[in-house]
């Protein structure tokens, strides 16, 4: 059967290296949230290599030096008052002392415990009570590794985790850069470097989301793979469930839909369910229902040792279908515009540390501004963020960390390897989710060099491979005629900043040009159009009549010049628009970057700039056009927790 065939491509592309389920308490796991103050310190050292040499993984770090208080979740960056540490290359030093429950480690119960790191920017190497236990390159996606055996050795002691982290890029690393040694000592101080990257966003390090223990019994479920399809009125539910730890097992799976009640019940570790008339996930904005979720509970029963242990765990599920059309991109066979932002994960002192307050404010201005998506721009985001993408009805284009791809050195075979498992690794992550309706596997690549055709055909041809249910992009900036990767995505992605970087000033210019632009690459291709990125740096209380350049007038302006285009070619061909930026956010300094880049339409402190003004009233006018049902006021819409509320 096809989707037997389908399963087994995702199934062989990523069980190699076991799953990446998202820490879930059931009856059981446990999960422990290691966030707070951890101990800190970076190396100075002009090799930045003091730390390996005297092994400050072997005791506690106060015992090798000075220690600073750091928060985790955050970037260490804006944390203290040393431009010598924001703008710090090399390797840091994390340590936190533990105590897990002594029932973790009791030896009839067999617990395994797993330590997990939602994400820590770039290079990390883990040490538990100074024995290494993994190592994990990249700054955006999780990693974990059990630790039961290391915690077993001294029950009731404390456990000290050490992480050393290294923010240093390289022309092979994703994102790339370089470092760039000033060797000239009348004009730098003796061993002076600088990190350069060729992508504008500060590049914040430490560990940005949350560290945990969670626990599973020794049999477990170590992976779930969901699919949903639609036929005629039945909703189709295909699920892979990996198990470790016993050969020995039996799994027996129950749907539930949002209310809790029991909608198909199902055995074994592959296999479909049906559920006829399911709720459809729809976008925010499409339906008056929107991010429906069933919930998808997997119990296994394992022998182990002649004894059978259960554990359970719960899987998110949303029905939906995608489809791309040479000019339409179809959910649940409706034509889908997306009108969206794209963003940063980026804020004051934190950095870009997960902050809660902040995740849960960004959802409310998406809301008020009527976005149903956004290009996760230009990394992953924290898992934390893509369950309220599910929840709420928020389509997103999961883009990978290949930002910055400038240069030849950035597309050789090292370069391509990286790629390849940052695809399987992201993929992993997010395959389940119904929010992701498409990957993204680049921003703006120097896509007009010869080597990127085969380099993003091979990308691309992987991230199929590894989930064929999905469309891929990748956004470009290159010229129509000359990129060399645009054969191989299903919709193309286009920025431009027209009378911004080009002709600045000219507002005159942008609807010519624009109109050529979008005709230009659909001659060329035939497949449907995203204006992945446009907007004008403003600085948020300047005002000018006539609009110049910076002030809220112009970038309102720009603005108003680019919809007037894209009203036009949305009857034809395009198929959304998201403004850059969502909100203003840092950058490294420079001649350009006024405290960082000004495109946002909220500021860094998240007030709206009078372009959100004007934003909002479009995005909810496209929003009422394109809605199924009745359409909402924002002030009517709320999160799906108050809708509940109301309910009952
Ligand atoms: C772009 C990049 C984005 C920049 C933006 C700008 O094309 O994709 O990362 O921040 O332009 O403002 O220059």
């Amino acid at each position: 059967m096809a989707w037997k065939l389908l399963l087994s491509f995702f199934w062989l592309g990523l069980c190699r290296a076991g799953g990446l389920l998202s820490p879930k308490e059931s009856p059981s796991r446990e999960v422990k949230d290691l966030g707070g103050l951890w101990g800190f310190r970076a190396d100075w050292s002009e090799q930045r290599d003091a730390g390996f040499a005297g092994r400050w993984y072997l005791q506690p770090l106060r015992q090798s030096g000075p220690v600073m208080d750091m928060p985790v979740p955050a970037s260490f960056n804006e944390i203290t008052q040393d431009p010598n540490l924001r703008r710090f290359v090399g390797w840091v030093w994390y340590e936190k002392e533990v105590l897990p429950p002594i029932r973790w480690l009791q030896t009839e119960t067999r617990t395994r415990v797993v330590l997990r790191i939602g994400s820590a920017h770039y290079y990390s190497i883990v040490w538990v009570n100074g024995v290494q236990v993994t190592e994990h390159e990249g700054g955006h996606l999780p990693f974990e590794v059990e630790i039961s055996h290391l915690l077993a050795d001294a029950p009731g002691e404390p456990c000290r985790i050490t992480i050393a982290i290294n923010n240093t890029l390289t022309p092979n690393t994703l994102p790339p850069g370089t470092i760039q040694y000033m060797p000239d000592e009348s004009l730098y101080p003796k061993g002076y470097f600088v990190q350069n990257t060729h992508f504008d966003f500060f590049n914040y390090a430490g560990i940005h989301r949350p560290v945990l223990l969670y626990t599973t019994p020794s049999a477990y479920i170590d992976d779930i793979t969901v699919t949903t399809d639609l036929i005629g009125n039945i909703g189709l539910l295909q699920y892979l469930v990996s198990i470790q730890g016993s050969p020995r097992y039996s799994v027996s799976l129950t749907l539930h839909d949002g209310d809790g009640k029991v909608v198909a019940t199902g055995n074994g570790s592959a296999g479909e369910l049906k559920v006829p008339n399911p709720i459809l996930w729809w976008p925010y904005l499409m339906h008056e229902r929107p991010g429906y979720l069933y919930y998808l509970k997997v119990v296994l029963s394992a022998e182990v040792d002649g004894t059978i242990s259960e554990d359970s765990y719960t899987q998110t599920v949303g029905f939906r279908t995608i489809r791309v059309t040479s000019n339409q991109f179809l959910i649940n066979g409706k034509p889908f515009y997306f009108h969206g932002v794209n963003k940063h994960e980026d804020a004051d002192i934190r950095g870009k540390g997960l902050d809660w307050p902040l995740v849960v404010k960004d959802f409310n201005l998406l809301r008020w501004l009527g976005a149903n998506s956004f290009r996760t721009s230009h990394y992953p985001y924290a898992e934390e963020i893509m369950d309220l993408c599910d929840a709420y009805g928020i389509v997103v284009i999961d883009e990978c960390p290949a930002v910055g791809m400038k240069d030849s050195a950035n597309f050789g075979n090292k370069s391509l390897q990286r790629h390849l498992a940052v695809m399987e690794e992201l993929i992993r992550r997010d395959k389940n989710r119904p929010s992701v309706v498409m990957w993204s596997v680049a921003n703006e690549p120097a896509s007009e060099l010869a080597p990127a055709g085969q380099y993003f055909k091979t990308v691309i041809a992987h991230t199929k491979s590894l989930d064929p249910t999905r469309p891929v992009t990748y956004v470009s900036n290159a010229k129509y005629n000359r990129d060399q990767g645009a054969p191989y995505v299903d919709v193309i992605c286009v920025n431009s900043y027209l009378s911004w970087y080009h002709d600045p000033g000219h507002l005159e210019v942008i609807q010519l040009q624009l109109n050529s632009q979008f005709d230009n690459w659909y001659k060329t291709h035939q497949k449907p159009i995203i204006q992945s990125e446009y907007g004008a740096d403003t600085i948020a209380g300047l005002h000018t009549d006539p609009p110049l350049m910076f002030s809220e007038e112009y970038q309102s302006a720009v603005l108003k010049e680019y919809h007037a285009v894209l009203d036009q070619k949305r009857k034809e061909y395009v198929i959304g628009e998201l403004i850059w930026n969502f909100a203003d956010f840092m950058t490294n300094q420079g001649t350009t970057r006024v405290l960082g880049n000004k495109k946002g339409i909220f500021t860094r402190q998240r007030q709206p700039k009078s372009a959100a003004f004007l934003l909002k009233e479009r995005y909810w006018k496209l929003a009422n056009e394109s809605l199924c049902l009745t359409p909402p006021k924002y002030d009517d819409v709320c999160l799906p927790s108050a809708q509940q509320l109301k309910r009952s």
